[in-house]
């Protein structure tokens, strides 16, 4: 058929689609399609079809397929792919019609020889004239395992897995804070036009070829990576952190210190980790870091490993929408041997670091309080979970525990030197050093200080009372400490950010049963005390 012909047929099935009203039954979930003769000279006729998305999304391709009686045969076809078999004929969209936004329509036509007229017609494997007539009306599986795969400043990719159903998965939808985003075939895709360091809610549903929109999938949080130098936050303008000699450089090579606060253990005080408290961690309290404490025994990670590793991934998320770094501690404590728990680490480490990799504010720390073990042991462990965040994250900084409640063995009677004499054997590494300054004395001090000359020391935990958490606090000694990494630029994480009873916790009691965490009124004397010091200005070179 020619360009002509084809025009002229287009306004005449436009104006006999007016003029009839040649109507579908409108449908929630399916495309419609309509059948309508443009001309008829007895011997045979020419005919258009109208195919239309009667749902409330877009769909990307359609198939109409109908029966023609014995005697009648299609000739010429136009606007859609044919083929046939017997007597039924199968038209599905052309490259460039596929694709129909919601409420919108295209058309396809053929010429038949003969008077016969289809019949049992579907599009997309529905009744043609939508809802009703045995449409297929079974939605897909749901996608699983939403992850977001990358992060720009303005962009988000994700993946999940296919879904599958009975008439066959044509796309998915992508929907941002549940509104619908945009739609793909395949079980990737990336959501565009997004704003820098921002943290967004994604969930993905399959379509199938009838129209049916599967259940939501789990919804996936992803924080846009900070504008081109433009943010101001301590993660924006360090980026990637990465151990440089005995210190932590940032991206422009230079030594920096990291000051913030620990949560209490995810399992008692998840309370105390909202949106209100965290806004004031990183604008009130000017804190760089949250270390997110989550304990394998006492009630953690061991009695749910899905819903402590998805809380987890919540607080990197809060912690990354604020500009803070994140600090991902596995808590072992009891018992004290890392070993006892490498399997459960493997699993949780491997889906962190997968999920967070593009991230550049991660750190990753091994193993809380090694205790009741030596340093051989500790340092196997952690030759064995390091290539395992490695693989998935090979730039992310590792914090190690150290003998005896991480001292540097100080608590079990020995030194620093068997770390300096006996390295982990791995890059990009940091010894952890834990202190209660009512417990730990000069003696505790200065092995810091003489290891934090010889190999990358970080403090994770520190208290200003004795051990237990709880007790006087003495100030005079922890700044001490204080003094001390400041000069030799050890980054610090202070125990902890909760409203637990003891004299360690931050909060008055009761505090996180409301919505108020800034200001001192609402502190500890710790509380007040280290927010002093973690609120004065940072300083982070960046020639
Ligand atoms: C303490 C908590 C306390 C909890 C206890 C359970 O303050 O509420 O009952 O753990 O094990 C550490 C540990 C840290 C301790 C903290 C204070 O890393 O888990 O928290 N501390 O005792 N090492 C030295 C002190």
């Amino acid at each position: 058929m020619n360009r002509l012909r084809r025009l002229a047929t287009l306004v005449s099935a436009t104006a006999l689609a007016a003029a009839s009203a040649v109507l579908v039954a409108p449908s929630a979930y399916a495309a419609t399609a309509s059948f309508a003769k443009t001309q008829d000279w007895g011997s045979g006729y020419e005919a258009l079809f109208t195919v239309r998305n009667d749902t409330s999304s877009t769909i990307t391709s359609w198939r109409v397929e109908f029966d023609l009686p014995g005697g009648s045969t299609i000739g010429s076809s136009w606007d859609a792919v044919r083929t046939s078999s017997g007597n039924r004929h199968s038209f599905a969209n052309q490259s460039w019609n596929g694709t129909l936004g919601a409420g919108a329509s295209t058309t396809f036509g053929f010429t038949v020889s003969g008077t016969g007229t289809p019949t049992n017609c579907t599009v997309n494997g529905g009744s043609c004239t939508g809802g009703g007539g045995g449409g297929d009306t079974q939605a897909p599986t749901t996608p699983g395992n939403l992850r977001s795969t990358s992060v720009t400043a303005n962009s988000v990719s994700l993946a999940w897995n296919a879904s599958t159903d009975n008439v066959g998965v044509t796309g998915y939808n992508i929907y941002r804070g549940g509104t619908l985003a945009t739609t793909v075939t395949g079980t990737s895709g990336t959501v565009g036009g997004l704003t820098a360091a921002t943290a967004y809610t994604f969930t993905v549903r399959a379509r199938d070829a009838a129209g049916n929109l599967s259940a939501v999938s789990n919804q996936v949080s992803a924080t846009t990576a900070p504008g081109g130098g433009g943010g101001s936050t301590p993660a924006a303008i360090n980026g990637q952190l990465r151990v440089c000699g005995t210190k932590l450089c940032n991206r422009y090579d230079q030594p920096i210190q990291l000051r913030g606060m620990s949560t209490h253990g995810i399992q008692w005080y998840a309370q105390c980790v909202n949106n209100n408290s965290l806004d004031a961690l990183a604008t009130d309290w000017r804190a760089d870091v949250l270390r997110i404490s989550m304990y394998i025994q006492e009630g953690g990670y061991e009695t749910d490993p899905r819903g402590f590793t998805d809380r987890v991934h919540d607080y990197i998320e809060r912690a990354t929408a604020r500009g803070m770094y994140a600090i991902v501690d596995w808590h072992m404590l009891t018992p004290g041997d890392p070993n006892d728990n490498l399997s459960r680490a493997r699993t949780f480490f491997t889906e962190i670091a997968s999920r967070h990799k593009d991230k550049t504010n991660i750190l990753y720390e091994v193993a809380n309080e090694p205790n009741g073990v030596g340093w051989s042991s500790i340092k196997s462990y952690a030759e064995q979970i390091i290539p395992v965040i490695r693989a998935q994250d090979p730039d992310g900084v590792v914090l190690v525990g150290t003998r005896a409640w991480s001292s540097l063995g100080l608590s079990d009677g020995a030194s620093e030197t068997e770390v300096i004499n006996n390295p982990v054997n791995a890059t990009n590494i940091m010894y952890t050093f834990h202190f209660y300054a009512a417990s730990h004395g000069s003696s505790y001090l200065n092995a810091l200080s003489r290891a934090a000359d010889r190999i990358p020391m970080f403090v994770t935990e520190f208290g200003t009372q004795t051990a237990s958490g709880d007790g006087a606090n003495n100030f005079t000694q922890a700044q001490a400490y204080l003094d001390l990494m400041a000069t030799k630029k050890i980054s610090w994480v202070n125990w902890n950010f909760s409203d637990d009873f003891r004299s360690g916790a931050v909060f008055n009691t009761g505090t996180c049963n409301g919505t108020s965490y800034a200001g001192t009124g609402v502190l500890k004397p710790a509380g007040v005390w280290v927010r002093d010091r973690i609120r004065t200005a940072d300083d982070f070179p960046t020639g």
